[in-house]
């Protein structure tokens, strides 16, 4: 029973957020990169300068890093090339951070995962 208690907790509900609405361009997001796979776009409660977020077009059940499964490891990699390509593009490349919140002890508030590209000021350490 504990064991089915787990299963249920880690399941992605597939409750939508609104980031499919993003990625269905239904609403409006300034985008800084795309490809078929991932969609970068600019925060829009930016904490920098820069703050652009990096999410996979396809959920597939990866709604925060700590319920990543094995086939995830190659979009993880993907979106983190692309946090490089979002860096660069936004001319923060030779000092930026990139954050990713898993779970609400974390202040994760929507499950899609997703990273935070920021930068443009000088950042402080440790974080909050
Ligand atoms: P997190 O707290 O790590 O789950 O980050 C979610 C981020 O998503 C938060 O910084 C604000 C951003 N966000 C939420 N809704 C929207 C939206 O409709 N458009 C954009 N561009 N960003 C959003």
């Amino acid at each position: 029973e504990a064991a089915a208690k787990a299963a249920a907790v880690n399941a992605d509900t597939g409750a939508p957020t609104i980031f499919d609405k993003i990625i269905a361009k239904e609403i409006p997001s300034a985008i800084v990169y795309e490809d078929d796979k991932v969609l970068a776009f600019k925060d829009i409660n930016p904490q920098a300068p820069v703050h652009v977020l990096v999410i996979p077009k396809f959920r597939d059940g990866l709604t925060e890093l700590g319920k990543a499964e094995p086939r995830h490891e190659e979009i993880l990699g993907q979106l983190l090339y692309a946090a490089r390509i979002v860096a660069e593009k936004e001319g923060i490349v030779d000092g930026f951070r990139v954050v990713i919140n898993s779970g609400a002890s974390a202040c994760q508030s929507v499950y899609h995962f997703h990273l935070h590209v920021i930068g443009g000021r000088q950042m402080k350490w440790p974080p909050g």
